[in-house]
C-alpha cells in the first residue's frame, strides 16, 4: 500500500494566553505526531506540556465515539443511537416546547471555555436563528478586570507582549506565567538578561514567584490598599509623571484628596506588609525606569477584585507607566480583531442583537435554574462546558439539572456533566476540523485545517447546528433561519473583513495555511494617549462608574469582611497540566500529586492542631471535602491553597459577585478566591 503522509496547520482553541500554532503529521490517516508551528512569532514552534500531548487526547480510550441516550439521567445506562435519532428526537423536543410556551426561551444554552475557535460560535448563531432563546452569558475568567480598564482606559487593550522585554522592572502582580502562559516566559527572561528586575505580589510563592527577584506575600484581597499605599508614597516622594497627570488624566486632583486621607499604616497592616515592601517596589520604580505591571486573572476573581485593579491603574498613571516602550498594564487584549461575527448574525423572528435572548448569569447558573420563570427553563444545551466540575453551587446546579425535562451536552469526554445528561453528542477536535482562532493576549492568527477524519462518529459545533436547523426546518418550516448548506470554509470566508484582510496582509484567509499571520498594528498600547474613556484621559475619576453606582476612583474599603479567626480564605488557582477540566485524563509526566492537597501556613496549621500530610476536613455552609494536608510557608497564613484542577474544590464554592463585570460581561464575575472556609483534622 502506498503511504500517504501530510503535515498540516492547527491552533489550540483552549482558553489560553498562548493560542499556539501546530503542526499536525498525519500518516495513512492516522494523525502520528503534533509539534509547535515556528512560523509564529510569540509561541514561535513550542508548545506546553497539553500541546505537547495532544496525540494522547486527540487518541484517548475514553474518547467518545457515538450519540449515546441515556435511560435514566444519573444511571449510567447508555445507549448508542444514530445521529438522525439523536438530532430527531432533539428537534421534537424544541418543538413541542416552543408549542407548549409559545416561544423558545425554555430552551437554555450553556457553553463557555472548551473551544474559543471562531466556527463554534456557530452555537449562537443556530441559538439565534431560533427567535428569542435563554442563554448564560457572563463570564468567569476577567470580567471585573475587563470593567476596570474599561473605566480607566476605556478599552482593555495592551502592549504586543515582546514589550515586556524592553522593561526595567515587571511585577507579576498576581500572575503566575510559568504555569498559565508559558510563551510569555521567554520575554521575561530576555528582559532578566538585560538587566531588568522581577518582582511578584501574589498570597501564593508560586513558580512564577520562585524565578522573581522579589517576591511580596500578600494578604488575598488587598492589593488595592497596597497598590493606594505604593501610590501615595510614590507621589510623595516625587516620584511622579506631571506632565501625564496633567495632560493625559481627568480627576487627579480628587484622587490626591481621596488619598490623603489615607492612613498608610492602618492600610499596610490589611495586607499584612511593612513599608519595607513599598520601599522596596519604590525601589525599582523610580522615574526613568520603565515599569510593566501583568495583572493575573486569580486577583480579580474577587469581591473587590475591579477597585484592586483600578488602584493599580492609578499607580501606573501617577508614574507616568503607560503608552511607552517597556511600560504599561498587561492583562488582556482583543481590540483589534475585526471579524464580521457573521456567523452569530442569523437573527430571525423579528429579534436583533439586542433582544435575541434571555440572559442568566453563567456564574450563578445554578440559581438561574431554580428561579427562572414564564417560561422556566426546561431544556438545556450544554456546550463547551463542564458546568458540574466548574461552577460554584454544586448541589443546587446537580438539583437543577434533575428537574429539566432534556438535557444535551456535546463534548469528546464523558464528564460528570455529560453524565448528567440525557444525550451525548461527540465531538471532533481542532485535529478533524476548519476553524480560526485568535488570541486574547498576542496578535497572531492561525487556522485550523482537518488533519484526519473526525474520530468514529464525531461532528463540530458547527456541523451539528447545521443538522439541527436542516431537520427543524423539514419539521416545521422556518424554525431556524441558520443555513445549513454551507460548508465550514464558506463561514471562514465570511468571517473575514477588509479591514482584517489589511491589518493581516493578506487578501485571502487560505494564505494562513502557509503560515499564522500578526496584525500590524502598534505595539505599544495607549502610545497615542488617546483613551477610549468620556474625557478621552486616563481617568482616575469615572463618572461613568459613578453612574454605575460604583465608588468613582479606586477605592480600598478597609476591613471588607468580617473574618471568624479560625476561617481561612480559599484559594484555588489554575494548575500548571490541566485547562480548567480539560487534559486532567492525560497522565502527564512530573504530575506529581493527583490527590486533592490543601496547602497550609504552618502557624495557621499549629493554631488548628493540624499536623503535616494529615486529612482534613474543609467546610462552609455549601459544603465539604476531604483533603491530605500539606504545610507549606508558600502559602499566606490567611489562605488555604486548593488547586482548582481538583474538582471538588467546587462543593465549597457558592456564588459571590465580583464588583464588576457589567458593561464588558453583563454580569459581574465570580469572586472563586473569595469564598471562606474551616478546617478540622480526621483521622483516615
Ligand atoms: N474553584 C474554581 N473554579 C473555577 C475557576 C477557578 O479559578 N476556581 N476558574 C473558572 C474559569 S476562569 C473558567 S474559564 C471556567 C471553565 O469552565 P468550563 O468552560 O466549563 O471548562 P473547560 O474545562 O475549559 O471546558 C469545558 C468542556 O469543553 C469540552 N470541549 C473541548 N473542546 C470542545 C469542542 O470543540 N466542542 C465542545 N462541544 N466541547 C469541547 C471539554 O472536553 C470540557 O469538558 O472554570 C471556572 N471555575
Ligand atoms: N496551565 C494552565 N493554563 C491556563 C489555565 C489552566 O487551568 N491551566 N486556565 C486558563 C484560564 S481559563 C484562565 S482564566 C487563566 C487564568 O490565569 P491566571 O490569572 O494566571 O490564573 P490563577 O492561577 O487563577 O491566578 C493567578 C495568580 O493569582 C494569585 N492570586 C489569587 N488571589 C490573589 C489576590 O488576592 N492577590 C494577588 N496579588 N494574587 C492573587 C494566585 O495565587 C495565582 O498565583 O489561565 C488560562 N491558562
Ligand atoms: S494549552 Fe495553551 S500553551 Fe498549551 S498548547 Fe494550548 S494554547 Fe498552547
Ligand atoms: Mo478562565
Amino acid at each position: 500500500m502506498k503511504r500517504s503522509q501530510k503535515i498540516t496547520r492547527h491552533v489550540c482553541p483552549r482558553n489560553c494566553y498562548s493560542s499556539c500554532s501546530m503542526l499536525g503529521y498525519t500518516v495513512n490517516g492516522k494523525l502520528v505526531k503534533v509539534s509547535g508551528d515556528s512560523k509564529h512569532g510569540y509561541t514561535k514552534g513550542k508548545l506546553c506540556p497539553k500541546g505537547y500531548n495532544y496525540l494522547s487526547h486527540v487518541y484517548h480510550p475514553e474518547r467518545l465515539k457515538f450519540p449515546m441516550i441515556q435511560s435514566r439521567r444519573g444511571s449510567g445506562e447508555w445507549n448508542r443511537i444514530s445521529w438522525e435519532e439523536a438530532i430527531d428526537h432533539i428537534c421534537h423536543k424544541m418543538i413541542e416546547l416552543h408549542d407548549r410556551y409559545q416561544s423558545n426561551l425554555s430552551l437554555c444554552l450553556n457553553k463557555y471555555s472548551g473551544n474559543f475557535g471562531i466556527l463554534h460560535n456557530s452555537v449562537e448563531g443556530f441559538f439565534n436563528s431560533l427567535g428569542q432563546t435563554t442563554r448564560a452569558v457572563g463570564s468567569p475568567c476577567w470580567p471585573s478586570g475587563l470593567d476596570a480598564s474599561i473605566y480607566d482606559f476605556g478599552d482593555y487593550k495592551h502592549s504586543n507582549p515582546e514589550q515586556l522585554t524592553y522593561a526595567d522592572t515587571i511585577i507579576l502582580w498576581g500572575s503566575n506565567p510559568i504555569w498559565t502562559s508559558i510563551h510569555s516566559v521567554q520575554y521575561l527572561y530576555e528582559a532578566k538578561s538585560r538587566g531588568a528586575t522581577i518582582i511578584t505580589i501574589d498570597p501564593v510563592y508560586t513558580a512564577s514567584a520562585k524565578k522573581s527577584d522579589v517576591y511580596i506575600q500578600i494578604k488575598p484581597g488587598t492589593d488595592g490598599a497596597f497598590a493606594l499605599v505604593l501610590a501615595k508614597f510614590m507621589y510623595e516622594q516625587g516620584v511622579y509623571d506631571e506632565d501625564f497627570i496633567t495632560n493625559h488624566t481627568k480627576g487627579f486632583s480628587s484622587f490626591r484628596e481621596y488619598s490623603d486621607t489615607l492612613d498608610i499604616d492602618a492600610l499596610l497592616m490589611e495586607c499584612g506588609l511593612t513599608i519595607d515592601a513599598v520601599s522596596m517596589i519604590a525601589k525599582h520604580m523610580k522615574p526613568k525606569r520603565r515599569t510593566t505591571v501583568w495583572i493575573g486573572f486569580g486577583l480579580q476573581r474577587n469581591k473587590y477584585g475591579g477597585q484592586n485593579i483600578r488602584a493599580i491603574h492609578a499607580l501606573m498613571a501617577i508614574t507616568g507607566n503607560i503608552g511607552k516602550k517597556g511600560c504599561g498594564v498587561m492583562y488582556a487584549d482583543l481590540s483589534n480583531w475585526e471579524f464580521s461575527n457573521r456567523i452569530t448574525q442569523y437573527y430571525s423572528h423579528g429579534f436583533t442583537e439586542e433582544n435575541a435572548y434571555r440572559s442568566v448569569n453563567i456564574n450563578d447558573f445554578a440559581h438561574a435554574l431554580q428561579d427562572t420563570t414564564d417560561p422556566p427553563i426546561k431544556m438545556l444545551w450544554i456546550t463547551c462546558r463542564n458546568l458540574m466540575t466548574q461552577n460554584p453551587d454544586q448541589r443546587l446546579l446537580y438539583k437543577g439539572l434533575l428537574n429539566m425535562e432534556l438535557i444535551v451536552t456535546i463534548d469528546q469526554f464523558l464528564t460528570p456533566t455529560a453524565k448528567l445528561s440525557d444525550i451525548v453528542l461527540p465531538t471532533t477536535t481542532n485535529f478533524e476540523e476548519w476553524d480560526i482562532v485568535p488570541s486574547y493576549w498576542h496578535q497572531w492568527l492561525g487556522i485550523n485545517e482537518p488533519a484526519i477524519n473526525p474520530y468514529y462518529e464525531s461532528k463540530s459545533d458547527l456541523e451539528i447546528s447545521c443538522m439541527l436547523s436542516k431537520r427543524l426546518n423539514e419539521l416545521r418550516p422556518g424554525f431556524s433561519t441558520f443555513p445549513y448548506d454551507k460548508q465550514p470554509e464558506d463561514f471562514i470566508d465570511a468571517e473575514f473583513t477588509e479591514k482584517l484582510y489589511e491589518q493581516l496582509g493578506i487578501s485571502n484567509w487560505r494564505e494562513l495555511l502557509d503560515g499564522p499571520k500578526c496584525l500590524n498594528v502598534s505595539d505599544i498600547a495607549w502610545q497615542d494617549y488617546q483613551f477610549k474613556t468620556p474625557s478621552k484621559k486616563f481617568e482616575f475619576y469615572s463618572e461613568v462608574a459613578l453612574q454605575n453606582g460604583k465608588p468613582p476612583m479606586a477605592q480600598y474599603i478597609l476591613a471588607n469582611e468580617s473574618t471568624v479567626n479560625s476561617q481561612f480564605l480559599l484559594i484555588t488557582n489554575h494548575g500548571q497540566f490541566n485547562l480548567n477540566s480539560q487534559f486532567v485524563n492525560l497522565d502527564l509526566l512530573n504530575r506529581e500529586e493527583k490527590e486533592p492537597i490543601a496547602f497550609m501556613h504552618p502557624s495557621r496549621a499549629r493554631q488548628e492542631g493540624i499536623t503535616n500530610h494529615s486529612y482534613i476536613q474543609v467546610y462552609n455552609k455549601q459544603g465539604e471535602i476531604t483533603v491530605k494536608c500539606i504545610l507549606s510557608t508558600d502559602v499566606h497564613p490567611a489562605a488555604l491553597l486548593v488547586q482548582a484542577e481538583h474538582h471538588i474544590v467546587n462543593e465549597l464554592v457558592y456564588y459571590k459577585p465580583t464588583d464588576m463585570g457589567e458593561i464588558s460581561s453583563t454580569y459581574e464575575g465570580m469572586a472563586f478566591n473569595s469564598i471562606y472556609v474551616s478546617v478540622k483534622g480526621i483521622k483516615k
